[in-house]
C-alpha cells in the first residue's frame, strides 16, 4: 500500500463498490512482473511464448466479439450534453455512475483488484500527469506495465507535486465480457474514467486513449496546451541537425509506421536518419522559445501486427523481439507468433487468433485485422535520444492525413495556421478494423480525433484557433496521402518508407527552402522537387503529376459532405466556415 490519503481513499471506495477477494498494489519491479506473468500464465490469461526466440514474450487471445474499441459504446459524460457536443455518445453523470455502479456492484467478487499508478509523460517533466487505474485483469497489468511507467514512480511523482490529490481516476472490470454489459465511460469534470466488459487494448489501457486523449484533451483545453492522436519523429540532416514533426493519422492509418520509417538509399547515402519520438499521441505545449514542443506521454507501443514485416517497417519488427505482449495474432507450433503480411511464407500449420486450428487453406484470417503487439518503445533501433526529454521537441511541421482513395492529393500546404486548422477540421478517412463496425467507409475524422476529443468537437477547433493566435512561431500545417488508388484499386503511391521523400519537401518547405505552387487548395510542390532517386521503376515525374492532382468534381462532392458534417455542429467557429467559404471560391464552385 502507498501513503497517499487521497488514493487510498478512493481504493477502498471502489472495493467496497466492486467487492474483490484482495487488493494487489503494483509497484512496477521485476519480481511482481515475474509473479504476474506466472500467475497468468498458470490461468491461461496468458501463454509464454518461445523463451530462446522470444525472450520475456507472452501472448494473449481476447473474446471474440472483444478485438477493437468500441466507439458506439464509448461516452462523454459531462454535466451539460452539449458540451459533450455533435459528434460523442453523451450520458449523464448521474446516469452514468448509476449504470455502470449497478454493473460494478460486486463485479471482482472472487477476483483481485490490482491498484495500478501510472504516469504519462516522463518522470522528470513537469508537463506529466499521474493516474491510477483499477483492474481485475492481470493482461491488463502487464500491458500498462510496458505502455506507461508504472508503479512506484508514478507515486512518488504524485506524493511530491503540488496537489497529491489530483490523479485521474480509473476503474475497470472485465465483468463478463459480455458486449451487452459493456460502456467506455468518461467523466472530464471528475477526472474519472470508469470502463466495464471489455479486455481489448484501447477500452481498458486506460492511460492510453481514455486519459491521454478524452481526458487530455479535455485539461489541455482548459490549461492552455494540445492533447493530439500524432506520431511524433525527428529527421536528422547530414549536418546532424534534428527537426521534428507529429502528424495526425485516424486508427491503422500509417503512424506506427511512419513514426519508424527508414528513409529510402539516396537519403541514406547523404546521411539522413529518422529518430522515433512517439507513435501514437502527442502532448503539446508552447515552449519559452515560442516553439511549439512535443512529448510522447506513452512508454511503450501498442501497435497493429498484420502488415508489419523486415520490409514494411523492420524497426517496429526489431522492437518486438523481446519483453512483448501480443494479442490476437496466429501462434506457432514453436511457440513463435505469426501474421498477414509477415513478409515470411505462410506456415504450414498454426492455431488462429481464435484459438482454432489453421492452414493456409483456411478461409479465415490467421490472425485478427486488430491483432496488436504492445512493446516498449525504449527497444526501438531508431529511438530518439530526445524521447524522454522532459521538455519534450520543437516541432517544425504538423502533417495531417488520411485514408483517401481519390480526392486528397499526396501532399500540400496549408496557407496559414487557421487555414490549416481547416484543413484538420476537414480529414476525412476510409474506416480500418482498429474500431467495430464497417470497414472502408469515408468519414469524416478532424485531427484523427472523431473517437477521442474529451469535450465539444466545436470547442476543439475553437481551441486550436485560439492556439494558433499564442505560439509565436508556429509550426506549418500539411496534409497527405499515401493511400490514392489507381483505377485498378492498387496504390498508386509505394508509401512506407518512400514517405521520406515527402517529408524531405515538407521540412524543405517549413524551412522556406524550396518554392511551391499555390494552388486553390493550398501550396503543392513542384512535381520535380519530390525527389524520385532509386524509385524510377515504379514511380515516374507522370507518377507525381498524378499523384498531385486535384479532380474538381471530387471536391464538389468533399465540400458537400464537408457541410453535410459540420452541419450538425452549434458550436462551429466562423473562421472554419469562412475558410471553406474561400475554397469554395478559390475552387470557382
Ligand atoms: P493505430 O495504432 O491504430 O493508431 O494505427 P497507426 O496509425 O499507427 O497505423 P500503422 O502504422 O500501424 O499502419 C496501419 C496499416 O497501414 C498497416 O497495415 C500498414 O501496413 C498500413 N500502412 C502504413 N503506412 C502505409 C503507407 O505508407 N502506405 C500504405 N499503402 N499502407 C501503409
Ligand atoms: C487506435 O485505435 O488508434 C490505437 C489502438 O492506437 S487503441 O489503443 O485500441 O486505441
Ligand atoms: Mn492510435
Amino acid at each position: 500500500m502507498y501513503k497517499n490519503k487521497a488514493v487510498n481513499e478512493w481504493v477502498q471506495e471502489m472495493a467496497q463498490l466492486t467487492k474483490p477477494d484482495g487488493i494487489v498494489w503494483i509497484d512496477g519491479s521485476e519480481a511482481e512482473k515475474e509473479r504476474l506473468t506466472e500467475q497468468a500464465a498458470a490461468s491461461g490469461e496468458i501463454l509464454l511464448l518461445n523463451q530462446e526466440k522470444l525472450p520475456g514474450c507472452v501472448y494473449h487471445r481476447t473474446a471474440e466479439n472483444d478485438v477493437a474499441r468500441v466507439e458506439h459504446l464509448t461516452f462523454i459524460c459531462t454535466s451539460k450534453k452539449e458540451d459533450a457536443g455533435p459528434t460523442n455518445n453523451w450520458m449523464s453523470p448521474d446516469e452514468a455512475y448509476a449504470k455502470l455502479g449497478g454493473l460494478f456492484d460486486g463485479s471482482m467478487k472472487g477476483r483481485t483488484m490490482y491498484a495500478i499508478p501510472y504516469l504519462m509523460g516522463p518522470a522528470a517533466s513537469p508537463f506529466s500527469k499521474v493516474g491510477i487505474e483499477l483492474t481485475d485483469s492481470i493482461y491488463v497489468v502487464l500491458n500498462m506495465r510496458i505502455m506507461t511507467r508504472m508503479g512506484k514512480v508514478a507515486m512518488d511523482y504524485l506524493d511530491a507535486s503540488d496537489d497529491p490529490a489530483d490523479f485521474v481516476k480509473g476503474l475497470h472490470s472485465k465483468l463478463d465480457l459480455n458486449p451487452e454489459r459493456r460502456y467506455i465511460c468518461h467523466f472530464p469534470e471528475d477526472n474519472t474514467i470508469w470502463s466495464i466488459g471489455s479486455g481489448y487494448g484501447g477500452n481498458v489501457l486506460l492511460g492510453k486513449k481514455c486519459f491521454s486523449l478524452r481526458i487530455g484533451s479535455y485539461l489541455a483545453k482548459t490549461q492552455g496546451w494540445l492533447a493530439e492522436h500524432m506520431l511524433i519523429l525527428g529527421v536528422e540532416a547530414p549536418d546532424g541537425k534534428v527537426d521534428y514533426i507529429a502528424a495526425a493519422f485516424p486508427s491503422a492509418c500509417g503512424k506506427t509506421n511512419l513514426a519508424m520509417m527508414i528513409p529510402p538509399e539516396y537519403a541514406r547515402e547523404k546521411g539522413y536518419k529518422v529518430w522515433t519520438v512517439g507513435d501514437d499521441i502527442a502532448w503539446m505545449r508552447i515552449g519559452e522559445d515560442g516553439r511549439l514542443w512535443a512529448v510522447n506521454p506513452e512508454y511503450g507501443f501498442f501497435g497493429v501486427a498484420p502488415g508489419t514485416s523486415m520490409k514494411s517497417n523492420p524497426n517496429a519488427l526489431l522492437t518486438t523481439k523481446k519483453n512483448t505482449i501480443f494479442t490476437n495474432v496466429a501462434l506457432l507450433p514453436d511457440g513463435t507468433v505469426w501474421w498477414e503480411g509477415m513478409g515470411t511464407d505462410a506456415p504450414a500449420e498454426a492455431t488462429d487468433w481464435k484459438g482454432n486450428p489453421w492452414t493456409p487453406d483456411s478461409p479465415e484470417k490467421a490472425a485478427h485485422p486488430n491483432s496488436r503487439f504492445t512493446a516498449p518503445a525504449g527497444q526501438c533501433p531508431c529511438i530518439s535520444s530526445e524521447w524522454e526529454n522532459p521538455q519534450g521537441v520543437p516541432i517544425s511541421a504538423i502533417l495531417f492525413g488520411g485514408r483517401r482513395a481519390k480526392v486528397a492529393p499526396l501532399v500540400y500546404q496549408s496557407f496559414d495556421w487557421e487555414h490549416g486548422v481547416f484543413v484538420g477540421a476537414t480529414m476525412g478517412s476510409e474506416t480500418t478494423a482498429a474500431a467495430a463496425g464497417q470497414v472502408g467507409v469515408v468519414r469524416r475524422d478532424p485531427m484523427a480525433m472523431l473517437p477521442f476529443c474529451g469535450y465539444n468537437m466545436g470547442d476543439y477547433f475553437g481551441h486550436w484557433l485560439e492556439m494558433g493566435k499564442k505560439i509565436p512561431n508556429p509550426p506549418k500545417i500539411f496534409n497527405v496521402n499515401w493511400f490514392r488508388l489507381d483505377d485498378e484499386g492498387h496504390f498508386i503511391w509505394p508509401g512506407y518508407g518512400e514517405n521520406f521523400r515527402v517529408v524531405k519537401w515538407i521540412l524543405d518547405r517549413a524551412k522556406g527552402a524550396v518554392d511551391a505552387d499555390e494552388t486553390a487548395i493550398g501550396y503543392m510542390p513542384k512535381p520535380e522537387d519530390i525527389e524520385i532517386t532509386g524509385l524510377e521503376d515504379e514511380v515516374s515525374l507522370d507518377t507525381i503529376r498524378a499523384l498531385l492532382s486535384i479532380d474538381k468534381e471530387s471536391w464538389a462532392q468533399e465540400i458537400e459532405n464537408q457541410s453535410e458534417f459540420f452541419a450538425k455542429f452549434d458550436r462551429l467557429p466562423d473562421a472554419v466556415r469562412a475558410q471553406q467559404s474561400a475554397l469554395k471560391k478559390r475552387l470557382g464552385l
